[in-house]
């Protein structure tokens, strides 16, 4: 999907305004709409640094360069579970984002490719969630592991871990409350989470999973460090892509995609594709 007001045609107007005369005006005002689209004001400077070294003639090739320049700060994240382990994905991230969404996503994507999957409540902080994950769990028929209300997050996980190795399911995806009183309560309830799993899972088998609502922008970047500096974090998944995305914070974070959630449909996940994702969202061409 493309989107009307990508950067891509945002640079493609700003080029042919200037009418090939690259001045300073025009390398600031690229700087102004990178910083604008979320690129943070160092890529911002890098990208007018290369473009003024590089004197491109075109607008293909001005959008060729900034292009190659976005390409190396985006990375895929391949997440493929041991079959023959118990793999466990913690999913993380602030509330709203559809991390319980994109657990039940999951479950129907790892299933299809023939893993035992088993999905754990482990937001007990939110009135609800564990009922919302169970109708998920009931939906698209996964065994779900849970407590109750305000029960300790980690013990619900160490049960899931535990029933695992006992059926020989080899996925776990626990799902993990985006909120809590403050951001210490937080942090602390994810590192006790955290050391649950790192007790009973090889760290090749442990991903932490960071769910970043596409539409945020500038906001997920503070989301990411907090969760980073918590747990340090494997992979993100970038949900709601299909609304309004926001190409440029993504960029900023650093991290590497997983996935990408289109709608609030099971089957609403793909695995990232860094040129799709630099053609559709960011609108720079092939
Ligand atoms: N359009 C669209 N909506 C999505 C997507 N993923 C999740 N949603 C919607 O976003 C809303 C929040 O999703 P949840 O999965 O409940 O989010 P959460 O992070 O678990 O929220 P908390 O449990 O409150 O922390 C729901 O209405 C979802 O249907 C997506 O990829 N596209
Ligand atoms: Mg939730």
């Amino acid at each position: 999907m493309a989107f009307k007001f990508s950067l891509g045609a945002k640079l493609k107007a700003l080029f042919s305004g200037f009418k090939k005369t690259l001045d300073q005006s025009f390398f600031d005002n690229l700087e102004d709409l990178l910083i604008e689209g979320d690129f943070g004001a160092k890529n911002a400077m890098m990208i007018s640094d290369e473009v003024n070294e590089r004197k491109p003639k075109t607008e293909e090739e001005f959008l060729a360069i900034v292009r190659e320049l976005l390409n190396d700060k985006i990375s895929k994240a391949e997440l493929i579970p041991d079959k023959d382990e118990l793999n466990v994905y913690l999913v993380l991230g602030v509330n709203g984002v559809g991390k319980t969404t994109s657990i039940a996503k999951l479950a129907c994507y790892y299933k299809e490719k023939g893993y035992k999957v088993v999905m754990a409540a482990g937001d007990t902080f939110r009135a609800a969630a564990i009922d919302q994950l169970e109708l998920h769990a009931q939906r698209t028929g996964t065994r779900i592991v849970r407590q109750e209300n305000g029960s300790d997050p980690g013990a619900v996980i160490y049960d899931a871990i535990s029933s695992a190795q006992a059926r020989g399911d080899n996925l776990i995806l626990c799902d993990t409350a985006g909120r809590m009183h403050n951001k210490e309560n937080l942090v602390r309830e994810l590192q006790k989470i955290d050391k649950v799993i790192r007790n009973r899972v090889k760290p090749e088998n442990y991903k932490k999973i960071l769910v970043i609502d596409a539409t945020t922008g500038q906001n997920s970047i503070s989301q990411a460090q907090i969760f980073n500096e918590a747990v340090g974090i494997d992979a993100l998944i970038l949900t709601k892509y299909d609304s309004a995305a926001k190409a440029g914070a993504l960029v900023q974070i650093g991290i590497p995609v997983a996935f990408v959630g289109t709608g609030e449909h099971y089957e609403d996940i793909h695995e990232f594709d860094k040129d799709e994702f630099l053609t559709s969202l960011a609108g720079l061409g092939e």
